[in-house]
């Protein structure tokens, strides 16, 4: 019920009449309905669940302490999500959003030509505005996540040697940690070895780690919900060579240089100019291609990020990964991340994991 009293503020504030919620992951938060379909319509007065027959019995159990009640839905959706937008309206001229960045086109068509007397006006990241400040109780799901992750490593770091594929290496990492008591990933695990690794999200292949090459790991669990985020770079079966721990040091130098720094009141573009900084000194700023971080929770990339564009002020609650990298193509790639909490004193580091190249 507080995140739909919240929202109602934020429809105020925007000069909202109403909204149409339809994007997953802020369905859940709103209304605490985890299915994978249905519309959330909400106005002042009314908080609306609408999905199908499949779902009935778990939403009205999912949503009791949320605020919201729950109706089927036609076969066609939008009829229903309109008539129900009508009927509240009773026919006035309202002002209703939606979430331009996830209502597709044949979608919003089909609601907009049945609208009447209603204005259906884009908005992006309005939900966000209160996801991106995690409660106490998402934080502890995000830290579970991130546990479990840190303890898949850990498992997983003997059965890096030579021979083995980076699909099975992907698939005993995924193994691990369901077996932790992870939902599932929080996204498909990125394995890359050797010249592979320089491809920032390389698709685990047949190709079969080698002694001496970089292996990148990229990979994350869902607990709860809540996804974490994780990368580590070592060197399969032998001593890293000079130049590979050169550019390790120099990653984790990155790193290291963003998490002492960082705090709220920062913009996400501050923060990335830390760890750039810190790489473009050394000569690598054009291998490092991509921002340095982005926040998470139900969904495993959320604004704000940490990159050359976002001005948003990071406030303490946002949770976001750290994560700088250098590729050179032919070569490899390095990439060392971590997820984070901002606090009203600076971070809290959640990821554990030890960082060398060599194990
Ligand atoms: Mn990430």
């Amino acid at each position: 019920m507080e995140r739909l009293t919240q929202f109602r503020q934020l429809l105020s504030e925007g000069k909202f009449d109403g909204f149409v919620v339809t994007a997953p992951a802020s369905r859940r938060y709103l209304s605490g309905f985890t299915g994978s379909s249905g519309v959330l319509v909400i106005n002042r007065e009314e908080a609306i669940l609408l999905t199908d027959f499949r779902y009935l019995d778990q939403a009205a159990e999912e949503v009791k302490d949320s605020g919201f009640q729950v109706k089927e839905h036609k076969p066609q959706v939008w009829e229903t999500v309109a008539a129900e937008i009508m009927r509240i309206c009773s026919g006035g001229r309202s002002r209703w959003g939606f979430e331009s960045e996830h209502l597709v086109e044949k979608n919003y068509r089909a609601l907009y030509e049945r609208m009447e007397c209603c204005v259906l006006t884009p908005t992006e990241g309005f939900v966000n505005r209160l996801r991106r400040k995690k409660s106490a109780a998402e934080i502890a799901a995000i830290r579970k996540a991130v546990q479990i992750t840190d303890q898949a490593w850990a498992r997983l770091l003997p059965e890096l040697k030579p021979g083995r594929t980076e699909k099975e290496i992907a698939a005993l990492f995924e193994y691990f940690q369901r077996d932790l008591g992870a939902e599932g990933t929080s996204f498909p695990t990125i394995v890359a070895s050797g010249p592979r690794s320089a491809l920032p999200h390389g698709v685990p292949t047949e190709k079969k780690l080698e002694a001496g090459e970089l292996l990148v790991l990229d990979g994350g669990a869902r607990y709860d919900g809540y996804c974490s985020d994780f990368t580590r770079t070592i060197v399969v079966g032998a001593a890293p060579t000079a130049q590979q721990q050169e550019l390790y040091d120099l990653v984790l130098r990155a790193q290291e240089t963003a998490l002492a720094g960082m705090r709220a009141g920062m913009t996400g573009k501050e923060v990335d100019a830390l760890a750039r900084g810190v790489i473009a000194a050394a000569g690598y700023g054009e291998r490092f291609g991509h921002g340095l971080g982005h926040s998470l929770g139900l969904q495993i990339h959320e604004p704000p990020r940490l990159s050359l564009t976002d001005e948003t002020v990071l406030e303490p609650g946002v949770v976001c990964t750290v994560e700088p990298g250098i590729y050179l193509t032919d070569w490899g790639g390095i990439r060392i991340e971590d997820v984070v909490v901002i606090t009203e004193d600076g971070i809290e580091n959640l990821t554990n994991s030890p960082k060398t190249l060599t194990i």
